[in-house]
């Protein structure tokens, strides 16, 4: 791929140093300044642990986690099959905990865990907890966009309507290993749906219902599957969003791809579209409440392999393709339910909601699997976070006495903007852990999260991971240590985590450099759904036998680790992922564009913004109009969240004498950083530059 070092060089390359012969992987841990006594109220730096809260949690102090980290480390095997066998197996694994090649030169990648032991997803969220006796518990909690629109769920409800989904499924002849498409918005029928297919053994593709009809069309394209499970229509805020015509459109334009999906499983919402209004073709559409309740509320499970899919969820990388990344059953198990238990401290009386969406890797692993492993309850919101109003987060909280609430920094950072007050109005006392995923959370949106929505009493878990990395990589552990505003802090048990510089050396103590993981972990993705190659090339072949994450990250001088962001061509838009090749390929779909360059600049509110330089074909006059339309291009091809901020008119476009375009160029007109171009000199035609900065406000 092609690497982005701006971020890295920023922040220096001169404190890197190399790891010598014979380091151990965890000396920088060892080696980090976090024992609390050490740390002087006044060091700005950090933001200490209350004694309180430290006495209770689930890890108390540095030196407990050292001493578990060490263990995964050094022991991975025992430690994790340790944690493995508070599930249900029905039978247990073979000899090796793990197997895995990470190295390319030596042959295939190749990442398992548990393999050979045979268990059941929805039978560890669901069943195990209700013989436990937590069936009358409630797993989620619904919260509607309207205020005054509830419900919920007990352990034994539900799964008493994943059942039934199941039975469903199973009936019109989805069996283990098929895929099943879900795009829903946030009802409880999404979570439920994607039980239900673990249940039967089905792959879930959960699909994002902000996601156009083209990129639905693509993914069903690409993962076949027997039926999609959807919803007549959504209200989001005061906007009616009609997902079915979006769901007809792709199942059309899939049959012309040669795909055709049989049954169309619609959920009626009646409060945002009533049955006689919507769009119906007999025999495939299939209203949910007509089939649905006539099903049994029992359903056996069917036992799976560690090894065999759990799900598929599609993300952006460097190319306009979309990537499946395929998650499996066992190990990912596993690791959910730890990284939720301990990143977020998490106690059985706690209320913990997440204001992901589940068609994004957040939602699954910490909306659906990782809680319900716990027996937690779960709160799900439908609506959007600042409607009615800006205090509507924190009326939710104090509604259900929320204790953990996990959430994006773009969110904070809008809340933020919105003032104090619509914070300070509600209690939120219930709050004791709070947590921030998605990209980096700038210090000054960290402090305010915490003083003002934590009442500067709630540690803050500042989770780095990925789609890829199936759960939490670099996560502080509620308590345990202080902590730096807009650092992470350091690896979760079992990551061995390395930043590396160009060429792929490991350094050791303060550097930055490119963050790799040295071996497996059980969460990991094992493939790209059907491009065994793609995930070889993209992820380890980099940089020989590391995973390669595409971020970039710097240690400070106590051993926390800073992430500075995306080093290749994915561009992080308010937490979500977006290829610039898949926005400049929406672009040039547009009749009247020649060729287009997207880059991304910093945004108060999005973290990132989408910048598109576009050549329009020869002889087509710049317009206001045009620029609606290239626009409306990339909503209807990709969806609303990627439509770009600014169309930058470029008459051509900065490139070297071999036709490549120079992003780094680019980046800095974008940002308006004309006097930091750097190096031009490689550019065919060192006149294109002016152009463009004559273009800039045009
Ligand atoms: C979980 C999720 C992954 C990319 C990742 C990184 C960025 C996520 C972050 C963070 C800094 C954090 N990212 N969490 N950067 N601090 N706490 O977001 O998955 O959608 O696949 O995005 O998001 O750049 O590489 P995904």
């Amino acid at each position: 791929p092609s690497l982005n070092c701006n971020n890295i060089i920023m922040n220096g390359n001169r404190n890197n140093r190399r790891i010598r012969n014979g380091s151990s992987h965890i000396s920088h841990i060892n080696a980090v300044k976090v024992d609390q006594s050490l740390v002087s109220e006044d060091d700005e730096d950090f933001v200490l642990p209350s004694k309180d809260f430290a006495a209770q949690a689930n890890v108390q102090s540095h030196q407990q986690y050292l001493e578990m980290y060490k263990r995964s480390i050094e022991d991975p095997s025992g430690f994790w099959s340790d944690i493995a066998s508070e599930f249900y197996w029905k039978q247990k694994w073979g000899d090796k905990v793990y197997d895995e090649n990470l190295d390319i030169r030596k042959g295939k990648i190749k990442i398992e865990w548990f393999k050979g032991g045979i268990t059941n997803m929805c039978y560890n969220c669901l069943d195990r907890n209700i013989e436990a006796g937590l069936g009358d518990k409630i797993a989620i909690y619904w919260e509607g966009n309207e205020p005054g629109l509830d419900g919920s769920l007990t352990y034994s409800q539900l799964r008493d309507q994943v059942s039934q989904v199941a039975n469903y499924l199973k009936d019109i002849g989805v069996k283990k290993g098929d895929t099943v498409i879900i795009y829903m918005p946030m009802l409880m029928e999404l979570p439920i749906t994607m039980l239900a297919c673990a249940r039967i053994g089905a792959i879930h593709s959960v699909v994002f219902a902000g996601f156009s009809a083209e990129a639905l069309t693509q993914r069903i394209v690409d993962c076949k599957p027997k039926v999609v499970v959807s919803c007549n229509a959504v209200k989001r805020g005061s906007k009616t969003i009609h997902l079915k015509d979006i769901v007809d459109a792709a199942i059309n334009d899939s049959a012309q791809n040669g795909v055709s999906v049989d049954v169309s499983l619609v959920y009626e919402n009646p409060v945002a579209l009533k049955r006689v209004d919507t769009k119906w073709k007999e025999g495939r559409d299939i209203w949910w409440q007509d089939v649905i309740p006539s099903y049994s509320t029992n359903c056996p499970v069917e036992w799976v392999d560690a090894e065999d899919p759990l799900f598929i969820l599609y993300t952006s990388g460097s190319t306009g393709k979309p990537k499946g990344v395929v998650h499996t059953t066992g190990g990912y198990m596993v690791y959910t339910a730890t990284t939720f238990k301990y990143a977020f401290d998490y106690k059985p009386s706690d209320i913990y909601w997440c204001t992901a969406d589940c068609g994004w890797i957040t939602g699954h692993s910490y909306i659906t699997y990782g809680p319900m492993l716990n027996g937690a309850s779960v709160l799900v919101y439908e609506g959007t976070p600042n409607y009615p109003d800006a205090g509507r987060c924190w009326d939710i909280v104090d509604k259900y006495k929320v204790t953990i609430f996990y959430t994006a920094p773009t969110l904070v950072r809008s809340l933020m903007r919105d003032g104090d007050e619509y914070v300070t109005r509600y209690s939120r006392k219930s709050l004791r852990v709070l947590g921030s995923v998605g990209e980096p959370i700038n210090p000054s949106a960290w402090r305010w999260f915490y003083d003002v929505v934590g009442d500067s009493k709630c540690p803050i878990s500042d989770t780095w991971w990925q789609t890829e990395s199936g759960g939490f990589m670099i996560t502080p552990l509620p308590g345990t240590w202080p902590q730096k505003p807009g650092s992470a802090t350091f690896p979760f048990f079992g990551v061995q985590t390395a930043i590396v510089d160009e060429k792929g050396v490991e350094l050791e103590g303060e550097c930055s450099g490119y963050l790799c993981v040295k071996s497996s972990w059980p969460g990991a993705f094992r493939t790209l759904y059907g491009d065994h190659e793609r995930y070889e090339t993209t992820y380890f072949k980099p940089f020989a036998n590391y995973y390669f994450s595409g971020d970039g990250c710097k240690r400070d001088k106590d051993g926390y680790y800073w992430l500075t962001g995306r080093v290749d061509d994915v561009i992080n838009v308010s937490g979500h992922r977006i290829g610039t090749a898949e926005v400049e390929s929406a672009l040039v779909s547009h009749p009247k564009c020649a060729e287009a360059a997207v880059v991304g600049v910093e945004h108060e509110v999005k973290g990132q913004g989408i910048y598109a330089f576009v050549t329009l074909v020869d002889g087509v006059p710049y317009s206001q109009e045009l620029r609606k339309e290239l626009i409306l291009a990339v909503r209807q091809q990709i969806g609303a969240f990627a439509a770009p901020d600014k169309i930058h008119w470029a008459p051509s476009l900065p490139k070297t004498r071999s036709g490549k375009i120079i992003r780094r160029v680019l980046r800095k007109i974008a940002s308006k950083q004309v006097d930091e171009l750097g190096d031009t000199s490689t550019l065919a035609d060192p006149n294109v530059i002016n152009q463009l900065i004559e273009l800039a406000d045009s």
